[in-house]
C-alpha cells in the first residue's frame, strides 16, 4: 500500500492519523503541494486533479479522504482476523455523520486568508509558473494542467471576495460550537472511545494552532481546549503532526518549504 501525502495537507493528516491508529504499514511518498510537487507529470498522470492524499493498494486507487479512511478501517478489521470484509459496515452511523460534517468544512479559503498577502501572492505566482513548466514538458496533459491554472486564478479571485472568507469562517464556528456542545457529554466526539471522527477533527484543530488562532477558536471553548490537550498525547498525533509542527519544528518545516520556493523562483527553476 502506498500513500501520497504531505505533512502540510490537512486531508493527508487525517489519513495518516487513521493509518497510525489502526497500525497499518504503508509506503509513504511526500508530495509537497506548496513547491508544486503535485504537478509533476508522474503524479499528475495518476491524479489529474493533483489533490492530496492519494491511497494506492495494487491497482486500486482512492482519492476521497473519507473513502480512504473507511478502506483503512476495513483492512484493519480483516487483518485482525475478526470478520470478513464484506460483513463490515463502516463505523457507527454517528461516527460517519461526524466524519462528513467535519469534511464538509473546506479549509482552503480560511487558511489562505490568514497568510499575509505578500507571501500568498508570491507562492501563487510560483505555482502558476510550475504548472506552465510542467505543461510544456507534457503537452498531452495540457487540458488537465489548464484546469489547474484556472483553479489557481479562481482561488485568487475568490480570496478577494470578503463573503467567501466570511462564509468559511462562519462554517468553522458553527462546526466548533457543535463539537463543544457534543464534548459536554463525553471525552471524545462520539462517546468514550476514540474513533475515526476524532481522526477527522484533530487536523482541523492543528490548522488553527498553526495559524496562531488557538486563543480565538480553541482556548475560548473549554471542552475543546481539554480535548485538544488530551489528543496531543496520542502516539499517532506525535508521529503525524507533532514531529513537524510542535514548537520550534513548525518554523523548521515552514522555512524549508519557503526557502525552496524562494531559491527556485530566484533561479527560475520551476
Ligand atoms: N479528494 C480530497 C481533496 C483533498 C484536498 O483538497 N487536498 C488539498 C490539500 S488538503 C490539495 O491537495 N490541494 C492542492 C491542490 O488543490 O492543488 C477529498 O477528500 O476531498
Amino acid at each position: 500500500m502506498q500513500l501520497y501525502h504531505h505533512p502540510f495537507s490537512l486531508d493527508s493528516q487525517k489519513v495518516r492519523l487513521a493509518l497510525e491508529e489502526k497500525g497499518i504499514d504503508y509506503t509513504s511518498f511526500h508530495v509537497n503541494p506548496i513547491t508544486g510537487k503535485n504537478m509533476d507529470s508522474s503524479f499528475f498522470r495518476m491524479n489529474p486533479c493533483a489533490k492530496l492524499p492519494v491511497f494506492k493498494n495494487g491497482s486500486h486507487i482512492i482519492f476521497d479522504t473519507i473513502e480512504i479512511i473507511q478502506y483503512i478501517e476495513r483492512i484493519a478489521v480483516v487483518s485482525s482476523g475478526a470478520i470478513n470484509a464484506n460483513d463490515l459496515s463502516s463505523g457507527s452511523r454517528e461516527v460517519v455523520e461526524w466524519m462528513h460534517k467535519i469534511q464538509d468544512w473546506d479549509p482552503k479559503y480560511f487558511t489562505l486568508s490568514h497568510i499575509p498577502e505578500k507571501y500568498r501572492c508570491y507562492v501563487s505566482r510560483f505555482l502558476r509558473r510550475v504548472v506552465i513548466a510542467r505543461m510544456a514538458e507534457s503537452p498531452d496533459l495540457a487540458s488537465a494542467y489548464h484546469r489547474k491554472l484556472k483553479e489557481a486564478y479562481d482561488t485568487d479571485d475568490k480570496l478577494k471576495n470578503p463573503d467567501v472568507v466570511k462564509w468559511s469562517k462562519d462554517h468553522l464556528i458553527r462546526l466548533l460550537d457543535e463539537v463543544e456542545t457534543k464534548l459536554n457529554e463525553a471525552s471524545y466526539l462520539t462517546g468514550e472511545e476514540f474513533t475515526m471522527a476524532d481522526v477527522m477533527l484533530i487536523p482541523v484543530l492543528e490548522r488553527l494552532v498553526l495559524l496562531d488562532l488557538e486563543d480565538e477558536y480553541i482556548s475560548c471553548r473549554p471542552n475543546i481546549a481539554e480535548y485538544w490537550s488530551i489528543v496531543q498525547q496520542r502516539p499517532s498525533f506525535k508521529k503525524v503532526i507533532g514531529k513537524y509542527f510542535k514548537g520550534w519544528r513548525k518554523h523548521k518545516t515552514l522555512m524549508k518549504t519557503w526557502c525552496s520556493v524562494r531559491i527556485r523562483s530566484a533561479l527560475r527553476r520551476y
